[in-house]
């Protein structure tokens, strides 16, 4: 992409109404723009990370198995009434009444739909064990949104649900969801650590949520500083298999990490006191398994290996995807702007020619830009007529993670300037170099 000829709406001024950091930088960055209070629309930068986002979601789902689909964003009521959460769920809920006097609502969530699917489609235990997933926009009619799309009222969610013929293997798919998770964030440089968590409005009981560790965070969370020294690297986990999938459970879920609602002083004073931590997380997803809460009142049955008919167990499972965009800000910027890890980033490398007009300049810039999309890449090339500090301080605060940087004098010595964001270590090497390392650091991610 030619930044002449894109649209990225940068803001000179920090905006007055937002109070952390991440919401002001994509704000400044000209990814988003507010429409009304906590809904927002994606301007293509911002789009563009989200979309990233989105693919490593969908990867990492179908390597565990999972298979997508897409619900609508609007429900109808009487499916809520059938589980019983049409009252219970309260003023969260959005709802609308269509022109024939029928009770809909903008889905906060989609239990009740996927069990209606189930029930409609499925009926042996012999197709089981399933798990359905897709990535829609949400409703939460959240009293305070705030902190931009950390807590918007709506927001894209990926939600999963399985199922299962008992509680065994409804087990093995929250943990196989668990590793799949750890993988998922992991890529997209953030760890999120597991911390078992309430249940609330979902049900069931047991549950984890995600948490990224940052003093902006919502939750208050207490953990055991051994697990933050866990990574789950390149392994390779068989998600078909149950023992796998439980060793890592086992070694995640070993040190205590407790969110405030679950946490528990005596245990926690087992810890030993130097690795005991106490911080403030954002919460990037969540894992439920809730039995039979909605299939039993919804009719969810499957016939058993003895013939019988039992109501399925089922969990669901939740990435926030919007909130994971301000997240991974959360966890890295500095203070130029965004630093985008090179998973999620919105184009691979920028590209800035400190003198448009030279002929050797314009040049370079073009074959570098050529090169790497040939390469299989997403350049952005500054070919703006702009002075060159403008230019910089615009690709800081668009944090893209490497530049190239491209001007009269180094190309005489035969050299560009490659630069990392997040070091702010420059090279002067041949375009060509600059183009093999870029490619080579993209290379398998
Ligand atoms: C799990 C999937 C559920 O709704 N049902 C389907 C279960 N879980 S949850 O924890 O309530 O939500 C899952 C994740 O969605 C994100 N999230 C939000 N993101 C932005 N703004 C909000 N208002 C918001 N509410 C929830 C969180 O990341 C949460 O973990």
């Amino acid at each position: 992409m030619r930044l002449s000829r894109y649209f990225l709406p940068v803001l000179k001024e920090t905006p007055a109404e937002a109070q952390i950091v991440s919401h002001r930088l994509m704000l400044r960055a000209g990814m988003i723009r507010q429409q009304a209070a906590g809904i927002y629309s994606w301007l293509p930068l911002g789009y563009r990370v989200l979309r990233r986002i989105e693919q490593i979601v969908h990867e990492e789902q179908e390597r565990a198995g999972h298979i997508p689909l897409l619900m609508p964003t609007l429900q109808p009521a009487d499916l809520w009434r059938e589980s019983g959460r049409y009252d219970d769920y309260g003023e969260e809920m959005l709802r609308i009444r269509d022109r024939h006097g029928r009770d809909l609502l903008y889905g906060p969530t989609n239990e009740e739909m996927i069990t209606d699917i189930f029930r409609a489609h499925v009926g042996s235990y012999r197709d089981l064990p399933l798990t359905l997933y897709h990535i829609q926009w949400k409703f939460r009619d959240e009293i305070r949104p705030r902190f931009g799309v950390m807590r918007g009222r709506e927001f894209l969610m990926k939600d999963g649900y399985n199922f299962d013929v008992d509680r065994d293997a409804a087990v093995h798919a929250y943990n196989r969801h668990m590793v799949s998770y750890l993988r998922t964030y992991e890529r997209m440089g953030l760890q999120a650590i597991p911390m078992r968590a309430d249940t609330g409005p979902i049900g069931g009981d047991l549950s984890h949520e995600f948490l990224v560790l940052a003093d902006t965070g919502e939750s208050e969370v207490f953990y055991d500083s051994a697990i933050t020294d866990l990574a789950f690297g390149e392994r390779a986990v068989n998600f078909h298999d149950p023992q796998a999938c439980g060793e890592v459970v086992a070694e995640w879920t070993a040190p205590y990490a407790r969110t405030d609602e679950t946490h528990d002083e005596a245990v926690f004073a087992e810890v030993p006191e130097e690795r005991r931590r106490t911080r403030r997380g954002i919460e990037v997803g969540q894992i439920f398994n809730f039995g039979t809460k909605y299939s039993e009142p919804m009719g969810a049955t499957v016939s058993n290996a003895q013939g019988r008919q039992v109501p399925v167990h089922m969990g669901s499972h939740g990435i926030g995807v919007s909130r994971l965009v301000g997240a991974i800000i959360e966890a890295s910027h500095d203070e130029a702007g965004i630093i985008w890890p090179e998973g999620v980033t919105p184009f691979h490398c920028g590209i800035i020619n400190l003198k448009p007009g030279d002929t050797e300049a314009d040049a370079a810039c073009e074959r570098i830009y050529a090169a790497l999309r040939d390469r299989g890449l997403d350049p952005l090339y500054d070919d703006r007529e702009e002075r060159a500090g403008a230019k910089f301080a615009t690709m800081d605060l668009i944090g893209l993670p490497w530049r190239i940087t491209v001007g009269p004098r180094g190309l005489k010595a035969g050299t560009v300037e490659l630069t990392s964001r997040r070091t702010g270590e420059a090279e002067e090497i041949s375009p060509e170099a600059a183009i093999d390392r870029v490619a080579a650091i993209y290379d398998g991610l």
